[in-house]
């Protein structure tokens, strides 16, 4: 058993792909472990996607992901979970570049090639165990999964500060 990090990106929001990407992903028969909807800041874009920091793409691949082109600032951040999740879901998202992958897959059918050469591939989905770990756990809490994934230990924080819903004064 294991659990991988779906991302649906601001392309797949602005063009309603999320009931239809959902429904492909359930064909899996893994699990939701978790699900957020995530304003994404270009800490958290830098850090999702480092690893590609060279390439020429990347500062575009980065305010992709941060929505600058989709007039929608956020991703849809899901865990799903159960056995071989991990190729499962890469199965069914397709290869990289949308216009070499498969036709039936969900990049195959929805994604594109811009002009400038970026592939907008309408998700995300880890690669590898390794991968889906470290993205997982950029993007989650442990307490927003409800499997125990990863290993968690408890720490207490002094003077940490938290916004919470405001009380309301009678
Ligand atoms: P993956 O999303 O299939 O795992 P990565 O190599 O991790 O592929 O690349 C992350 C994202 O960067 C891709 O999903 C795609 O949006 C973009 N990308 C990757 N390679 C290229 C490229 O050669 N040209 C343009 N965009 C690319
Ligand atoms: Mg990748």
């Amino acid at each position: 058993m294991e659990a991988t990090l779906v991302l649906i990106k601001p392309d797949g929001l602005k063009r309603s792909l999320t009931g239809n990407i959902l429904t492909r992903l359930s064909e899996t028969k893994l699990e939701i472990a978790g699900a957020r909807v995530v304003r994404v800041g270009r800490e958290l874009a830098e850090k999702h996607y480092g690893h590609l920091r060279e390439k020429p793409f990347f500062e575009e691949l980065i305010r992709y992901i941060m929505g600058e082109f989709h007039d929608r600032l956020k991703v849809l951040a899901l865990v799903y979970y159960g056995e071989d999740a991990i190729p499962k879901v890469r199965e069914l998202a397709g290869g990289t570049n949308p216009e070499e992958a498969d036709s039936v897959s969900i990049r195959g059918a929805y994604g594109r090639v811009l002009t400038s050469g970026l592939f907008e591939n309408v998700i995300h989905c880890s690669a590898n165990g390794e991968e889906a770990e470290r993205e997982i756990k950029l993007w989650f809490k442990p307490e927003d999964i409800i499997f125990d994934v990863y290993e968690t230990e408890t720490v207490t924080r002094e003077s940490v500060k938290e916004v919470v819903w405001k009380e309301k004064k009678e």
